[in-house]
């Protein structure tokens, strides 16, 4: 794998700076944009500030900030859109882990939301989300290229029932299957790289993108986002559950198609590294000025939870 100007170990580029900023950023943007604890009713506030503020990467809000700063925009044009792609995964992990889904008892190093606040304020909490994500998305502001009804159809259409949704009725519908790449492909792109490329592109265009930067964007954020979920497949069999902080091994005890499982681990490794070289060629169109996206995706490729 060739070394990016991103990179996290050398280079110019201070990926870990970049993230520790827009995580920091992020959580206090959310904190602001959610009904405090306190707010009644209580009960369900409280679920979804567990959920959300339970130590996530924030991957998807970093995604979506470098590619407003790679197309010369601002933080807080970008922020109510990196807040609301987080509200959207935070509520598709609470609704995944429940017992009619996934049935897990930790993410993101703690016991899941329907183990402290039970199955019904869980439903509730992710439905709650969902729902936060489109009214703090509703206070971006739209842009001559852009507008406003441009920003919630892209959100929507990611989170949808052609998109996150049908990528995890697949799945479910696959548990115990015989799956072939392409099927196991048509899954990643819906529950895992839709929602990262729609990260990426509201970063675009938040800040006014050209139409042949959101085309970069786009690739960028296709490929990563599937790079995503190959390296999520390799961990689930090579890390422990205290390093993932959700239960480890799922996937093959659920009988689940994996890159793994189905072209073993050496060759996914390979598939990833080759999804992020195509990510990387996305991003030539910026003339070095994406070294974060670069750096995330470098990053992303080489995680270890
Ligand atoms: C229930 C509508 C609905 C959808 C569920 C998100 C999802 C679809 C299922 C969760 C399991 C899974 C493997 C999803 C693919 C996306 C993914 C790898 C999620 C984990 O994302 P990270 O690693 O998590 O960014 P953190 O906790 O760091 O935010």
């Amino acid at each position: 794998m060739k070394k990016h100007s991103g990179s996290t170990t050398k280079g110019s580029f201070d990926l870990e700076k970049f993230l520790a900023a827009s995580t920091a950023s992020v959580n206090k943007a959310l904190d602001t944009f959610l009904p405090s604890e306190k707010t009644k009713p209580a009960t369900i506030h409280k679920a979804m500030r567990y959920s959300l503020f339970a130590g996530g990467k924030r991957m998807r809000p970093a995604v979506c900030l470098a590619a407003a700063a790679a197309c010369g925009g601002s933080e807080a044009d970008a922020m109510p859109l990196a807040c609301a792609v987080e509200c959207i995964h935070t509520y598709s992990l609470v609704h995944d882990d429940l017992p009619a889904m996934d049935n897990d008892d930790y993410r993101r190093g703690k016991l899941t939301n329907h183990k402290v606040f039970g199955e019904g304020i869980a439903v509730l909490a992710g439905d709650a989300l969902l729902t936060q994500a489109f009214e703090i998305a509703a206070k971006a502001k739209g842009w001559p290229r852009y507008s406003h009804q441009d920003l919630i159809l892209e959100i929507a259409r990611a989170s949808g029932s052609l998109q996150l949704i049908a990528g995890q009725v697949a799945d479910l519908e696959g548990e115990g299957k015989k799956t072939s790449v392409e099927q196991l492909r048509y899954i990643h792109e819906r529950k895992t790289s839709a929602l990262l490329c729609c990260s990426v592109r509201l970063g675009g265009m938040s800040a006014n993108c050209t139409p042949a930067q959101l085309k970069a964007l786009t690739d960028f954020g296709y490929n990563v986002g599937l790079a995503f979920q190959v390296i999520d497949d390799i961990l689930d069999v090579t890390q422990t559950s205290e390093q993932l902080g959700k239960t480890a091994g799922k996937d093959t005890k659920a009988q689940k198609a994996t890159y793994p499982s189905i072209v073993g681990l050496d060759k996914s490794r390979k598939i990833a590294e080759q999804l992020t070289e195509k990510a990387f060629a996305a991003l030539k169109a910026f003339k070095g000025k994406a070294a974060a996206l670069e750096g995330l995706a470098e990053f992303l490729l080489k995680r270890d939870k």
